[in-house]
């Protein structure tokens, strides 16, 4: 077992001055001719390249190597001795990318080739120095039938092209900027067109392209709309313009994560492009406009400067991440994205922290890179970039993202150097703002404050503590900033002043960078309730003695739209943990009629639809067994259960009223017709939806009308779907009789039948797991593609009564699946293995079940190198 370590950085001994290569694509295999301009940092070296594809031939400055003269060991081709100065080196290898299930490196998919080479898939197609601070201009030719090829796409401009015998043509690409071999891209197929273009401030014509099936081109519109809306945000938001004449998208439905960056041509799993009103739902539509903007946006921060090597990856995931972010909030409903963005980061990324992969922003090693394309690398980093802008302002930020470009373009660099960047341009320190890149886990904050009317003065109290994690004990405090604000006990803002400041504000951020710290409020004329964490200003866990009261008056009150939603969250979690303390004991359940009360306020207020939607929401049983060991998942469930029953009980006639009243809306909306997708309609959507799996606890009717209108409805994919997953736990005959409907009558759309899956995947019925394995021989199922895996087997594994069933069946299914998988995709095996993470903090009898799975799969000889990684770190 191989492990790389950040400490042991070296800068590379050779650059590439150049990159020709040419692919010749035959019946039965790829072609690839391989040249290079060499230069050498320094003298006496061997060229060591990274590589494991079929070698036929090396030519070093035109004479063919004898093998003597090189060795091939463990994916890498040494080259005894090279000349001093700058040499070429050709490499010929040979590829069979439809004989390539692991979706790296050079593969086919429905008779097309496409290529995926982040983070180390360029050594399957050659040998070359596969690591992103090799940068070096690349021109691609590639040759191939006419009829089977018609169009051949690499990045950059085409500079050239022509016929050849035999029905087959050619191309050339050539891309002017320099890259690291992880963002080369080719493909090759038959494939449409959807064109469009953007003129950017300088007045440089953009021309847009959107490849994909013939048959899918139409449903390509929304996502070439949503990449004209990122290449005008970037440039009124960050200064920031497109560099090429070009920019491509190609949509490939065998895809191992969403998308990817490739300078000039990006590839695109299918469901971050493809949308209609029939098959998409607002969420879908939403998720496209997000990482087409993702995607986009890497061509800055990620490509124009890129990563010093693989250690730095949240240099542009964190940055990317918190940039398209920041866009889908302008874009629009900005209070309601970061809430959703703060409830995947608690539900998922608190859980890896608290887990066997606990790692920080930057990992200081890794075994396997691709697993490290982590929740901790992608939110969480984003929320460390989002404390900078935090802590500097729009404006201090903005002014270190100008120096950064300035300093860096064209660069691979560090998150220090990122770091550097924003310090030196705001000539503040932040030194101790490192330990957000180096120390893992969650922390946590205990506050709690007094008033003092004689001096009237409030003083909050500050502790912050970080867990130890596997790969470090102790830890450091570190930079936290908590953004506060006062309420008096009706509910209205207090102002303030802090010591050494003149004004009185009603809000600010505390830089709170020790162990323990006091800080004191001045001039509060009366007894007051903080407002704590707003925007969810850190990554952080605050707990605060808050009053029952006291939530429900921030609840009712705050200003700070994430403040006022985590009041109802706390409310929940104290709800919830009151049903599972009766559960436990044997007790009747609590009815919890004043949160009930206090939902139906907020409900009945004056707010955003969409935002009733999120105050719906309950904390998931991730959230809610955060700090737990010997956790029964089942009772989790059970407890959280009965707590959406009873409040869906006793708030009946509230969730019928506005179900009504939404349904009213969209009838007369005036901004579109009512089916297509619209912010203010996907809002009111979204809360008629949740409003409907309230319902359908609470009201027996519910299932019939959901039956009587399900075909009427049918027209748009949010209804459908919204109206399936309202029912799907349900053992009623009539829910399998809906899902029938939906699977055939979608049968032929691909993206469609991912949410069939996932419906079957992650319903609590009893039959689940017989449903689950009926699906698996269902004729669009697929185990080579992972949209379908994930649909069906990643849904599964979230499924906590079915997946942690207490008879060990759900544990035994997937690690069935997983071994199976990992035989030709070890990137998707060993996600779905990080099901089994929550290993060490479960109850001694589901502890033992699971263990007897893991072993199965630590003990398969053949086991992926992925998948090894993560079931060693799970059984430490
Ligand atoms: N950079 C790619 C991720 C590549 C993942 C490789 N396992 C997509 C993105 O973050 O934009
Ligand atoms: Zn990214």
């Amino acid at each position: 077992k191989v492990v790389h370590y950040l400490k042991d950085y070296q800068a590379p001994d050779f650059a590439v001055a150049e990159i020709d290569l040419t692919y010749t694509i035959e019946e039965a295999y790829t072609l690839v001719r391989n040249r290079m301009m060499i230069v050498p940092h320094e003298v006496g070296r061997p060229c060591v390249l990274d590589g494991s594809a079929e070698l036929l031939q090396i030519v070093l400055n035109g004479k063919c190597l004898s093998p003597h003269e090189y060795a091939i060991a463990d994916e890498k081709l040494t080259i005894h001795t090279v000349p001093d100065t700058q040499f070429e080196l050709e490499i010929t290898t040979r590829l069979y990318p439809a004989q390539n299930k692991t979706l790296m490196g050079l593969y086919e998919s429905g008779d097309n080739l496409y290529t995926q080479n982040e983070p180390e898939g360029f050594r399957k197609i050659t040998y070359y120095f596969d690591r992103p601070d090799v940068m070096s201009q690349f021109t691609t030719t590639i040759i191939g039938d006419k009829r089977r090829y018609p169009v051949m796409l690499s990045n950059g401009n085409l500079i050239d092209s022509g016929e050849l015998d035999n029905d087959r043509h050619w191309v050339c690409w050539r891309d002017p900027f320099a890259k690291p071999s992880y963002l080369f891209a080719l493909v090759a197929g038959q494939l449409a067109v959807l064109e469009g273009n953007f003129t950017t401030r300088s007045g440089k014509e953009v021309a847009l392209k959107f490849y994909t099936r013939p048959e899918d081109r139409e449903k390509a519109g929304f996502a070439l709309e949503s990449l004209k809306h990122a290449m005008q945000w970037d440039e009124d938001r960050f200064n920031l313009e497109y560099d090429l004449n070009i920019f491509m998208v190609v949509a490939v439905s065998d895809f191992n994560m969403g998308a990817m960056e490739n300078k000039g041509l990006n590839i695109f799993n299918t469901k971050y492009v493809l949308a209609s009103n029939d098959t998409a739902t607002d969420a879908d539509f939403e998720a496209i406009e997000g990482v087409i903007g993702h995607e986009y946006f890497h061509n800055w921060t990620g490509n124009r400067v890129t990563c010093r090597d693989w250690f730095q990856l949240s240099l542009k995931e964190g940055l990317t991440v918190f940039r398209d972010q920041e866009f889908s909030a302008d874009r629009a409903s900005r209070a309601v994205r970061r809430i959703h963005n703060v409830r995947v980061l608690r539900s998922m990324q608190f859980a890896e922290d608290a887990g066997p992969m606990a790692h920080p922003v930057r990992p200081a090693s890794y075994e396997e890179m691709n697993n490290f394309y982590t929740l901790t690398v992608y939110e969480k980093g984003a929320e460390v970039v989002r404390m900078y802008h935090t802590l500097l302002g729009e404006e201090g930020f903005q002014k270190g993202m100008q120096l950064y470009f300035q300093r860096h373009d064209g660069q691979a660099v560090t998150c220090d150097d990122f770091r550097a960047a924003m310090a030196d341009a705001n000539g503040v320190n932040l030194d101790q703002f490192a330990l957000w890149y180096s120390q893992a886990g969650t922390p946590q904050i205990k506050a709690h404050g007094d008033y003092d009317a004689h001096n009237q003065t409030f003083s909050l109290h500050l502790r912050q503590f970080i867990p130890p994690t596997p790969d470090m004990a102790d830890k450091q405090p570190m930079v936290i900033p908590v953004k506060i604000g006062l309420l008096d006990k009706n509910g209205a803002s207090v102002a303030f002043k802090m010591a050494g400041t003149a004004d009185k504000t009603e809000e600010t951020v505390l830089v709170f960078n020790q162990t323990e710290q006091t800080f004191v409020f001045h001039d509060v004329a009366k007894e007051v309730v903080p407002s704590l964490l707003r925007g969810f200003s850190a990554p952080v866990r605050l707990d605060y003695p808050y009053s029952d009261a006291d939530l429900m008056l921030l609840l009712a009150h705050d200003s700070d739209s994430f403040a006022r939603w985590e009041a109802a969250q706390t409310l929940y979690r104290r709800a919830f943990a009151s049903n599972l303390d009766a559960l436990a004991s044997v007790q009747p359940l609590p009815q919890h009629a004043e949160l009930a009360q206090a939902l139906t306020s907020a409900l009945n207020a004056d707010i955003d639809p969409a935002y009733k939607a999120v105050l719906l929401q309950v904390p998931t049983e991730a959230e809610l067994w955060e700090d737990v060991s010997s956790i029964n998942p089942e009772q989790y469930v059970c407890a959280r259960q009965a707590l959406l029953q009873s409040l869906a009980s006793s708030m009946q006639d509230t969730l019928t009223h506005w179900r009504e009243w939404a349904d009213e809306q969209e009838r007369n909306s005036r901004h579109h017709a009512p089916q297509e997708y619209h912010p203010d309609l996907a809002g009111v959507r979204s809360l008629r939806n949740t409003l409907l799996q309230w319902g359908v606890l609470a009201t027996a009717d519910l299932l019939h009308n959901i039956v009587n209108e399900f075909s009427q409805r049918a027209t748009n994919m949010t209804h459908e779907y919204g109206m399936l997953a309202a029912i799907n736990h349900l053992s009623d005959d009539k829910r399998n009789d809906l899902l029938n409907q939906f699977g055939q009558r979608h049968a032929q759309d691909d993206l469609v039948m991912d949410k069939y899956f996932i419906l079957i995947g992650s319903s609590q019925r009893p039959d689940t797991l017989q449903q689950v394995e009926k699906a698996l021989q269902h004729p669009a199922f697929s185990l080579e593609n992972p949209n379908k895996v994930r649909s069906l087997l990643g849904s599964f594994s979230r499924n906590i009564p079915h997946f942690h069933a207490a008879d060990g069946s759900g544990y035994r299914f997937l690690a069935d699946y997983i071994l199976r998988i990992d035989e030709f995709n070890p990137q998707v095996a060993s996600r779905l293995v990080q099901a089994f993470n929550l290993y060490d903090r479960l109850e001694p009898q589901r502890k033992t079940l699971m263990a007897e799975q893991l072993q199965r799969i630590q003990k398969d000889e053949g086991l992926s190198k992925d998948s090894r990684e993560i079931v060693d770190k799970i059984l430490h």
